[in-house]
């Protein structure tokens, strides 16, 4: 999963990335991190797995001039706004967004009907008619995310900016973040959060009895940037789930409402396409019961068909035929 930064010059995007993944922006643009988790760390622990794999992200900070490139390229955006007046600024990025995605879309829709003329194919048939709905929600002046998935096959490769899912950063001081807090919000794709960025980093990069001391001193009782990846996952729509087995412990992204099945496809096609049946417990239930063995022991492992809508901190073993 990849997540491109941008913003206005000087308004602390760089910071985000050096606070997103411990690295000096400056040197650096591109940066994977593994996204800690104690549920799997647990879960690790009670079955003695041998290895533990988080989820990886990548965080890009792209210069000025790759950056549109960039974000075409993401699964997700990070906007970091540093302005008297965030939400008009945010107001015209998503309008730029808008007139981008219409550029876009208009020259595929002719180039496909082109196309159509001479080859009267169902599956380019089916794309026109996608682009022209999609057209028709961005005149009404929404995001396409809205409507659409950002795994809809017609739109694939086009770099649609509005299906992106987006987080916007509004980067305020402390003393200003009571007020701004009003702005906090998420809905389908779309997230705002209210983030100090300058002072964040600073407390990060302080040992941490100084930062509990800073911390209490004034009066900051959480940091952003330790939730940031739950506002990811949040953003982008996705569930966690886990495989623990005596060689490794393994966490993996699926959609919200996601099932059995598609989580099977996750891990292997093959395991996908042989699938039996998925054993699953929550992490909470795993760990009590110590790991697999006792789950068994005591009865308490739950057996469900390809279409069980998997849970955030499920863990999941999934049985196929080979
Ligand atoms: N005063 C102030 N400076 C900030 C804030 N956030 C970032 N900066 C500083 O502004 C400069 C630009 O920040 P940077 O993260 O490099 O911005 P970028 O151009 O968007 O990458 C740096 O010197 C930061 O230390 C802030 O909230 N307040
Ligand atoms: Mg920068």
């Amino acid at each position: 999963m990849k997540l491109v930064i941008f913003g206005q010059p000087q308004a602390g995007k760089t910071t985000l990335f050096e606070i997103l993944t411990g690295l000096g922006g400056r040197e650096k643009h591109l940066a994977v991190v593994k996204a800690k988790d104690p549920r799997l760390e647990e879960a690790a622990k009670v079955e003695g797995s041998g290895r533990i794999t988080y989820i990886h992200i990548s965080f890009v900070d792209p210069s000025s001039r790759e950056t549109l490139n960039e974000m075409r390229a993401g699964d997700g955006l990070l906007h970091v706004v540093r302005d008297d007046n965030p939400l008009n600024r945010i107001d015209q990025v998503e309008k730029e967004f808008l007139q981008r995605d219409r550029e876009t879309l208009e020259g595929t829709l002719e180039r496909a009907k082109k196309e159509f003329s001479k080859r009267k194919d169902k599956g380019l048939e089916r794309k026109i008619k996608a682009i022209e709905r999609a057209l028709e929600i961005l005149s009404e002046g929404k995001p396409l995310r809205e409507t659409f998935s950002r795994d809809d096959v017609e739109f694939s490769g086009l770099g649609l900016l509005s299906l992106k899912p987006i987080i916007h950063v509004v980067n305020s001081k402390f003393e200003e973040i009571p007020s701004l807090k009003t702005l906090e919000q998420t809905a389908k794709g779309r997230a705002v959060v209210v983030m100090d960025l300058l002072t964040e980093k600073e407390l990060l990069q302080s040992g941490e009895e100084e930062r509990k001391l800073l911390m209490e001193e004034f009066g900051i009782k959480e940091l952003k940037a330790e939730k940031f990846v739950q506002t990811i996952y949040e953003a982008l729509d996705l569930l966690v789930f886990f495989t623990v087995g005596k060689k490794e412990a393994r966490a993996w992204t699926l959609k919200k409402g996601g099932t059995a099945l598609e989580a099977a496809g996750k891990i292997h096609t093959d395991i996908a396409k042989g699938f039996v049946r998925a054993e699953v417990a929550s992490w909470e239930e795993f760990v009590q019961a110590g790991g697999w063995s006792g789950l068994h022991r005591a009865g308490k492992i739950r057996m469900e068909g390809k279409e069980y809508k998997v849970k955030d901190g499920d863990v999941l073993n999934i049985r196929f035929n080979k």
